[in-house]
C-alpha cells in the first residue's frame, strides 16, 4: 500500500531478500580477511543492535599506510525505560573493558552503547550481553526502538505502572524472527522464508526506524515530542488512567533539503491504559503500510503524517481499531531536563541523579566515574536508571548506604565542590567523532570546552545558575535532539556549526536557525550580547528560549514545516 510509485530504495531490497534479517551475517563474521562485514550485512546488522564503524581519527594515516580503515562495531544494548540492575551494570562495565574501548555511553534514549568492538569479538560480546539478561535486538534498524519512559518510577505507583507499559510495548513490538538467536546465540535454525511469521512487521519491516516514548507530566525528560509516537501518561486521583497519543515527531533533517525537517509530534487523542498496546501496534501498522519506501530521507512517520494529513491518518488508525480514540486530556509539562542530587522516594529509599557529561562513563585522571559506579554496583541492592538526557540515577539506595555511596563518589572525584552551571547541567552532546561515520564536526569531545567559555559569560552576568538547555550534534540527524535546545549547535564542517535558538524549555517548541556555519570565535561573539541582554532584561522566571523570541532575535517555529522559514 506504499503510496509512492517510485522504485523501492536499495535497503528495501536488502531487507526483502534477507530471509528475515539473516543475510550472510554468519559468513561475514567468519571472514578473517577483513575487519568489515559484507555491504548488505552492514544494513542488516543494525536490526541486531550493531553498527559497523571505523576509527575516523586514524583514517588518513591508515590510507597512507595502504591499510583498510580500522573497522570496529558499536553495540547498542536495549533497556526499555532505562532500568538496569546492579548485576547488569557490572556485566556492562566488564564488557566495556574486555571487548570495547573501556567506556560506556549512556545514550539519549536510555540505552547503553559500546564502541570499538572488533569483528572477532562481536559474537562473544553479544552473547555475554544476553547472559546478563539484556539484549540488543531491535536497538537499531527499521523497527521499534528502545521505548523510553520517565526513569523515576518509584516516585509513585503510577510511575511504576507507566514503566510497565513501556516494557509491554517494547516486548510486543520486538521482531519475532529467529535470526538473532541463530546468528549470535547459536540457537537452532528456525525454518526461514514464508513460513516464518513476523506478525506485525512483515518481511520488509518498517520503512524506517520507529521511536516511542512515555512521559509523565510535568516531566518531559524523555522528550516525548521528538518521537514517532509519544504517550503522555494521564493520571486521575494518583492512578494512571491512560495516555494521550502524540504522533509524528522526529529530529533528523538533511542540510540543503527543505523537504526534510524536524517536527514535533501532534496530539491526536486519548486512550485508556488497557488499549495502549493495541493503539501503538495499529499506529505502527499505518506507518508500515503508508510510509515512503522509496526515499529514506522522507520515510519517517512525521512525513507520512504531513503527507496524509492528521485527519486521514486518524481515520486510517480508527479503521484498524475496534474503538475510536477519545479526545485528548489536559496535561502540562514544565521541563525536559533532569533534577539533580538526592531525592527521597515514596517508600523511603533515596535516589541520586548524577550529571554525566556527554553520557560517557569512563575514568579520566582524578575523575574516576567508571570505577566509582562499579564499586557502588558491587554493593548496591537497588538499581541504576539511565535518563533520556544521558544522565544516571542511582536508585533505591537505602538510608544506611547513602553516606557510603557519597564517600565512594567523593573518593573518586565524582562529587566535587566544583559548581556546575545551569547551562552545563542541561547539556547534551551526541557521540559524533571519532566513531560516528555521519559526523561533520565534533560534539561530545568539544561541547564541554565550549561550555567552559560560555560559562565565563554567564558568570560575568550573574546567570550561571539559570537552567538553559544547550545541545550539540555533529550533523543534522539530531541524535542529541539539538532542535529542542534553547541553544542548539549542529555541525556543518570541522570546527563550524549552525546556531539555532529559541526552543521551548519543556520540549514543546522547536528552535530556529540564527547563524550559519560559524566557528568558536563567532559563536561566542554572537551569544555574548544575547546572554547579556537576557541577564538584564528577562522577566522573572522567563526562559532563555522564550526571551529570544520575545525580544525578536528570531521568530518562533510553530510547526515542523515552518522550521526552515
Ligand atoms: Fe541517532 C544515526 C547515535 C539518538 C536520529 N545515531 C545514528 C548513528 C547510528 C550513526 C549511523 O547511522 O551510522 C549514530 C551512532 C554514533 C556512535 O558512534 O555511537 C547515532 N543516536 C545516537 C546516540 C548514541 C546519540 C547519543 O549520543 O546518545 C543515540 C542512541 C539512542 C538509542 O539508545 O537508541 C541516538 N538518533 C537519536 C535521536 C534522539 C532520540 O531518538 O530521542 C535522534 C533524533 C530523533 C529522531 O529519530 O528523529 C536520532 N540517528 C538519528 C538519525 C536521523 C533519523 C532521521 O529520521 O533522519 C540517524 C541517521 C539515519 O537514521 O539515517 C541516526
Ligand atoms: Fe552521528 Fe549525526 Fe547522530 Fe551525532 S547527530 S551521533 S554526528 S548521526
Amino acid at each position: 500500500m506504499n503510496e509512492t510509485s517510485k522504485p523501492l530504495s536499495e535497503i528495501e531490497i536488502i531487507k526483502d531478500k534477507s530471509d528475515y534479517l539473516r543475510g550472510t551475517l554468519k559468513e561475514s563474521l567468519l571472514d578473517e580477511i577483513t575487519g568489515a562485514i559484507a555491504h548488505d550485512d552492514t544494513v542488516l546488522i543494525k536490526f541486531h543492535g550493531s553498527y559497523q564503524q571505523f576509527d575516523r581519527d586514524l583514517e588518513s594515516e591508515r590510507k597512507r599506510q595502504k591499510l583498510e580503515p580500522l573497522y570496529s562495531f558499536m553495540i547498542r544494548v536495549r533497556l526499555p525505560g532505562g532500568i538496569s540492575t546492579s548485576t547488569q551494570w557490572l556485566a556492562i562495565d566488564k564488557l566495556a573493558d574486555t571487548y570495547a574501548n573501556s567506556t560506556i555511553k549512556l545514550t539519549t534514549r536510555q540505552a547503553f552503547q559500546f564502541h570499538g568492538v572488533l569483528k572477532n569479538k562481536l559474537k562473544k560480546t553479544i552473547q555475554e550481553i544476553n547472559n546478563s539478561l539484556l539484549d540488543t535486538i531491535a536497538a537499531c534498524g527499521d523497527v521499534n526502538r528502545n521505548v523510553m519512559c520517565n526513569p523515576n518510577p518509584v516516585q509513585s505507583a503510577y510511575h511504576l505502572e507507566a514503566y510497565e507499559y513501556a516494557r509491554k510495548i517494547s516486548e510486543h513490538l520486538t521482531p519475532k524472527t529467529g535470526a538473532y538467536h541463530e546468528i549470535w546465540l547459536d540457537k537452532e535454525l528456525v525454518a526461514g522464508g514464508e513460513q516464518e511469521i513476523e506478525p506485525i512487521y512483515g518481511k520488509t519491516y518498517l520503512p524506517r526506524k520507529f521511536k516511542i516514548a512515555i512521559a509523565i507530566p510535568p516531566h518531559n525528560d524523555s522528550d516525548l515530542f521528538a518521537n514517532d509516537l509519544g504517550l503522555i501518561a494521564i493520571e486521575e486521583n494518583g492512578k494512571l488512567t491512560g495516555f494521550n497519543i502524540a504522533v509524528g515527531g522526529g529530529m533528523g533533517m538533511t542540510f540543503g533539503n527543505p523537504e526534510t525537517y524536524p517536527r514535533l509530534a501532534t496530539v491526536i487523542g486519548f486512550c485508556p491504559k488497557d488499549q495502549v498496546v493495541d493503539v501503538t501496534e495499529k499506529i505502527v501498522l499505518v506507518q508500515r503500510d503508508y510510509g515512503n519506501r522509496s526515499d529514506r530521507k522522507n520515510a519517517r512517520l512525521k512525513y507520512t503524517l504531513d503527507r496524509l494529513g492528521v485527519e486521514k491518518f486518524a481515520q486510517e488508525l480508527n479503521n484498524r481499531l475496534v474503538y475510536e480514540l477519545q479526545p485528548a486530556k489536559p496535561y502540562q509539562f514544565d521541563s525536559n531536563g533532569d533534577a539533580y542530587g538526592w531525592e527521597k522516594g515514596i517508600e523511603g529509599n533515596w535516589h541520586l541523579s548524577l550529571f554525566i557529561e556527554g553520557g560517557r562513563v569512563r575514568d579520566v585522571e582524578k575523575y574516576k566515574l567508571k570505577t566509582a559506579l562499579k564499586s557502588i554496583a558491587e554493593i548496591h541492592e537497588g538499581d541504576f536508571r539511565l535518563t533520556g538526557n544521558q544522565n544516571l540515577i542511582i536508585a533505591n539506595v537505602t538510608e544506611a548506604k547513602k553516606k557510603l555511596f557519597e564517600k565512594i563518589l567523593n573518593e573518586n572525584g565524582v562529587l566535587t565542590d566544583k559548581k556546575l552551571t545551569g547551562l552545563r547541567l542541561n547539556s547534551i552532546a551526541c557521540v559524533a567523532l571519532n566513531t560516528c561515520s555521519l559526523a561533520f564536526a565534533e560534539a561530545e569531545r568539544y561541547l564541554p570546552s565550549l561550555i567552559d567559555k560560555i560559562d565565563e559569560i554567564l558568570i560575568a552576568n550573574g546567570i550561571e545558575n539559570e537552567p538553559i538547555v544547550i545541545r550539540m550534534t555533529g550533523c543534522p540527524n539530531g541524535c542529541g535532539r539539538p532542535f529542542l535546545g534553547e541553544i542548539g549547535f549542529v555541525g556543518k564542517a570541522p570546527g563550524k556549526y549552525n546556531l539555532y535558538l529559541g526552543a521551548g524549555f519543556s520540549g514543546e517548541r522547536l528552535n530556529k536557525l540564527y547563524k550559519e556555519n560559524i566557528d568558536e570565535q563567532e559563536i561566542l561573539k554572537t551569544l555574548r550580547p544575547i546572554l547579556e541582554d537576557y541577564a538584564k532584561n528577562r522577566y522573572k522566571s522567563e526562559r532563555f528560549g522564550d526571551f529570544v523570541i520575545r525580544k525578536d532575535y528570531l521568530k518562533a517555529t510553530v510547526q515542523g514545516i515552518d522550521f526552515h522559514i
